[in-house]
């Protein structure tokens, strides 16, 4: 051990951190950890452009992890770096500490996204790559950094790098550096046991240089990091060919390396030697988390080197401000998230359109006043109507980042995902559109935009069985309820980590947007249809924009209700005109009072005060809810005793006109149950057998 050089002795000294994390935690995975941290070591020390004193400049080099497990091996180095503590490094895995089990996104700490779910965190590093370049367009040179990502096995494997690499290779992004932990070993076999792809040609064919080296030799890896810095055309895949539990030994002092038994528990379960592996990695057993005194010192020079090296950046930045101090101003405003004001109420909506034709007409006026904003979608834009934006700007292309638009190709998954990477980059905006149905495609993704607490707005047109002939696979039926759930799910600020919006005319939609745009916490998706949508009358005195505000607050009163009740119709998207029609022909001819509600966000109307709820559903009175997707949607919202014409079954292919009459999506209908429903409420009012 003793004739190893320092930057060779900091890579054994991470590799004991990281076992003795995991062997400390009694869970956790040590060897993929202990085999890429060479990569890391040499990466951190040398090439990553970072400021030790302020890890969230905007200018640094981001580094996107992909496997999550392998998170001993961020904490290690971010231990070494200056930003996680001996003491958190004792503390992984355990409540309250930053060294969670896979990593939560946090900059102020080095952490750039949560990661976990294989395959999403490099494809996340491709969005912030494409930020980068989005930004150095509009700013210059200056701002220049690289994206790193680093990925496994089952990244590889995941469907998503397909997306991620197709994306990367045809926009040429060569800023951005990916080192693949190629170790042959994954959790439960090894890699041969599932593949025999050549993954250097396959990523070769889309586009991307690739250089394959011995991924724990440290010439190796520096060599290719500095070829991967002067790659001018493409994105850089370094393909490391690693040894899992690198350094590793049994009782015997005989080699553990190499053994799938060491991906995910501590290694002296897997029936490695604790002891004599720490003395194998030159680490004393009995202190195993010690810092050696010369990779401290080692350590040391690196900060000193790399804050050093901020600041000149930093310089060179403030000259650019200086001599440029209006794009200074809006690169700030770009960064702090704040969007230019706009004036929701002045947008044009043509009278009855379909909810995603107002989304485009809002869109459109977005694409004028929003400069740093970022619309994708996959493969839809004229039918998902994100078309109004990219009418206004141009496409995004292989060296040319001035458009706003990204073709994302029909790839939802990766679409969402990169959505996430662009934001966590920060100085863009990010919006994704395609059918409804398809959302269940991006779910991994949005699940973690919920929990990361990303600001991406979601798109989703085609919202119900009103899709019409395409049929079934095209309908949504189960598609709100899932995304519903997630305004159920509260995020780690306490709050409900996301809002669904489905707007029931024109005027919503212009709200709903701006309810979208406003949202700078959490993200949120805008539900709208295909059809024509009549819309809903303004009250007296008022404009319909103006009553349509009230979707701020989750769900409100729709039409002017002179007496008290008989019954309260409660629906969003394009069934609340169906229920206003239905009430009008309830009042007209059954002389009944109606109340009538949109209720566009369940979420946001369940975070209103109880008196506010009580006067819009009072759930001593009867209610009735109508939706086009499962009956589940409108449930909470009914109350303990309302009812639910709900659809529970898949649709069918024909005209939509033809499915709102077999299905019972029509204003008579609404009478109809209305009717039968209110006797059986007046015969058992509590709903009691
Ligand atoms: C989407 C997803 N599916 C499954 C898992 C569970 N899982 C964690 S690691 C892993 C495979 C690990 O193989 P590799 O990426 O090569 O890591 P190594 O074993 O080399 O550490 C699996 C299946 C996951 N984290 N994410
Ligand atoms: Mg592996």
């Amino acid at each position: 051990m003793t004739n190893k050089n320092t930057v060779d002795r900091s890579a054994d000294n991470m590799r004991i951190l990281a076992m003795a994390m995991v062997e400390k935690a009694k869970s956790g995975h040590p060897g993929g950890a202990m085999g890429g941290i060479d990569f890391i070591n040499v990466l951190y020390s040398e090439f990553l452009q970072y400021d030790p004193n302020d890890l969230e400049w905007i200018n640094r080099d981001r580094f996107f992890l992909d496997p999550g497990h392998m998170s001993p091996m961020l904490y290690a180095v971010l231990c070494m770096s200056g930003s996680i503590s001996i003491d958190e490094i004792q503390s992984f895995r355990q409540w309250g500490s930053v060294t969670a089990g896979h990593p939560e996104v946090d900059a102020s700490i080095g952490i750039e996204n949560t990661s976990g779910p294989l395959g999403q965190g490099h494809t996340m590093a491709v969005g912030a790559a494409i930020a980068e370049k989005f930004l150095c367009e509009r700013f210059g040179s200056w701002m220049h950094h690289k994206i790193y990502t680093f990925i496994s096995d089952g990244g590889v494997q995941e469907e998503i790098s397909q997306g991620a690499g197709r994306i990367a290779g045809h926009l040429g992004l060569n800023n951005l550096i990916m080192f693949y932990d190629s170790n042959d070993i994954q959790l439960s076999t090894e890699t041969k046991d599932v593949t025999s792809e050549n993954t250097a040609q396959k990523y070769e064919a889309w586009g991307w240089k690739t250089i394959t080296i011995d991924g724990n030799n440290q010439d190796e890896i520096r060599r290719a990091l500095r070829m991967a810095n002067e790659e001018t055309e493409k994105p850089f895949l370094i393909i490391g060919k690693t040894i899992m539990g690198k350094g590793l030994v049994d009782e015997n002092g005989a080699s553990f390396e190499g053994k799938t038994s060491t991906h995910g528990q501590p290694i002296s379960k897997a029936g490695a030697s604790f002891e004599k592996s720490i003395e194998n990695l030159g680490g004393n057993p009995e202190n195993p988390f010690m810092i050696f005194d010369d990779v401290k010192a080692f350590w040391n020079d690196v900060k000193n080197t790399k804050a050093k090296q901020a600041q000149a950046q930093k310089q060179i930045q403030k000259q650019w401000e200086k001599e440029n101090p209006e794009l200074a101003e809006k690169c700030k405003a770009f960064f702090s998230g704040t969007i230019p004001h706009i004036d929701f109420e002045d947008i044009a909506q043509q009278e009855n359109i379909a909810s995603r034709v107002a989304s485009k007409n809002v869109l459109a006026v977005l694409a004028n006043t929003v400069e740093n904003m970022i619309v994708s979608s996959a493969d839809l834009s004229n039918s998902d109507n994100t078309d109004g934006f990219l009418k206004q700007t141009t496409r995004i292309s292989k060296n040319n980042f001035c458009g706003q638009f990204l073709e994302a190709g029909v790839a939802e998954l990766t679409m969402a995902s990169i959505m996430n990477g662009m934001v966590l980059h920060g100085g863009v905006q990010a919006a994704c559109g395609t059918f409804f149905v398809f959302s269940e495609y991006m779910k991994p993704a949005l699940r973690l935009s919920a929990l990361m607490e990303l600001p991406v707005k979601y798109i989703w047109s085609h919202d119900a069985f009103r899709v019409g002939e395409d049929g079934p696979t095209h309908q949504p039926v189960e598609q709100e309820a899932q995304i519903r759930l997630m305004e159920h799910v509260y995020n780690h600020s306490g709050k409900r980590s996301f809002v669904a919006l489905r707007p029931a005319d024109a005027q919503e939609t212009s709200v709903c947007w701006k309810i979208a745009m406003e949202t700078k916490d959490r993200p949120v998706g805008l539900i709208l249809s295909r059809q024509i949508i009549k819309d809903l009358p303004a009250k007296e005195g008022s404009t319909r924009y103006n009553d349509a505000l009230q979707a701020y607050k989750g769900a409100y009163i729709v039409n002017t209700v002179s007496k008290t009740p008989d019954i309260v119709l409660v629906a969003n998207g394009s069934e609340v005109s169906t229920i206003y029609e239905g009430a009008l022909l309830l009042e007209k001819e059954h002389g009944l009072s109606v109340q009538v509600v949109s209720a566009p966000s369940e979420g946001l109307f369940f975070d209103q005060d109880a008196e506010y709820q009580q006067s819009v559903l009072p759930f001593d009175k009867p209610i009735l809810g109508f939706t086009a997707g499962l009956s589940l949607n409108m449930r909470n919202l009914v109350g303990p005793h309302g009812k639910v014409w709900g659809m529970n079954h898949f649709g069918y292919s024909a005209p939509f006109e033809v499915l709102d009459e077999k299905f019972g999506y029509t204003p008579q209908n609404v009478v109809k149950q209305a009717l039968e429903y209110l006797k059986e409420y007046k015969n058992n009012p509590c709903g009691k057998k």
